[in-house]
């Protein structure tokens, strides 16, 4: 049995559960408790409040954890990043207010930041030889400087809304982040196992979303032309029509250049293009 940590509550609960679903790892999260068996994998899950799922990991309370890669780098746990998912993406950065002439990050000497990132931030400070005070703040830290509490932010930053509804401009993106699947240092050969197949389902599941079924009709003179377009996981699939001179051609294209390729194979004489999930 091997247990994962997930967000109990938050931004990556849902995407982290329906990625679990999604390879098989089913609970009944109508019911969801601290602790919860799957009834279709050798799973269970624990939902905990993400800042502490490094550490669950790191001492072996949970076998993997799911959790943003800003959460692994400021706990500071011994963790491996095993995986990353690419959803919950955002990024650590420092603002200011919008009034400021930032004339780069030497304006950050004597000044108070606010931040729930410490660690991240003073290292940051550090390595760069910038002498800044660090106030940790937990929560809504983009209200301090004006409430007077601090001269800057280090916050998360998505879409930049929060920032500027409260007068502050981003002025240096200091850390990318997305959901990342942790693991202890060293799982034992069992779990390894187990592991490796929940791996491979989570491969699988994130590469056909990001994947099209594709099927059409094309004359027989033009499928050399078509298999050149469409260079699919091994390639195409191609079976003969009744009409005499056709053949459906079958195959997965990635979503990105989907339509792209169906305009070069409309222009060699495919037909009846259908794309599906
Ligand atoms: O209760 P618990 O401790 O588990 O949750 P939490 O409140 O600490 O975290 P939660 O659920 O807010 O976020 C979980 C994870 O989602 C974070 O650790 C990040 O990895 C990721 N993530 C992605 C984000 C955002 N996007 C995000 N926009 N986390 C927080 N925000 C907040 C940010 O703090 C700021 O207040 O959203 C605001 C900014 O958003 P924009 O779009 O206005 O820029
Ligand atoms: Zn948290």
């Amino acid at each position: 049995m091997i247990r994962i940590a997930i967000q109990a509550k938050g931004r990556l609960s849902e995407e982290s559960l329906e990625l679990l679903k999604e390879a098989g790892i089913q609970v009944d999260d109508t019911k969801r408790k601290f602790l919860s068996q799957s009834r279709s994998f050798p799973a269970e899950l624990l939902f905990l409040r993400d800042d502490d799922i490094p550490q669950a990991v790191a001492l072996g309370v949970a076998d993997i954890g799911i959790v943003g890669y800003n959460e692994v780098l400021e706990r500071e746990q011994d963790v491996e990043i095993v995986d990353r998912l690419g959803f919950g993406p955002c990024r650590i950065s420092l603002a200011v207010p919008k009034t400021v002439d930032y004339p780069g990050l030497e304006w950050f000497n004597g000044k108070r930041i606010a931040t729930s990132y410490p660690n991240i931030l003073g290292k940051f400070l550090k390595e760069k030889g910038i002498d800044a005070k660090i106030s940790v703040i937990t929560g809504s830290v983009e209200i301090a400087p004006t409430v007077g509490m601090s001269d800057a932010i280090f916050d998360i930053v998505s879409s930049g809304g929060t920032l500027v509804s409260n007068g502050l401009k981003e002025v240096e993106k200091i850390v990318f982040s997305e959901a990342v699947v942790i693991s202890g240092r060293n799982p034992d050969a069992e779990k390894v196992k187990v592991w490796e197949q929940i791996k491979f389902r989570i491969n699988a599941v994130r590469d056909s979303r990001n994947m099209k079924y594709l099927l059409m009709n094309v004359p027989n003179d033009r499928i050399d032309e078509a298999i050149a377009i469409l260079p699919a996981m091994r390639s195409p699939t191609i079976l003969p029509l009744a009409q005499s001179g056709w053949s459906s051609m079958h195959s997965v294209v990635a979503e990105d250049v989907l339509w792209d390729k169906i305009e070069l194979l409309k222009e060699i004489g495919a037909e009846g293009i259908l794309v599906l999930s």
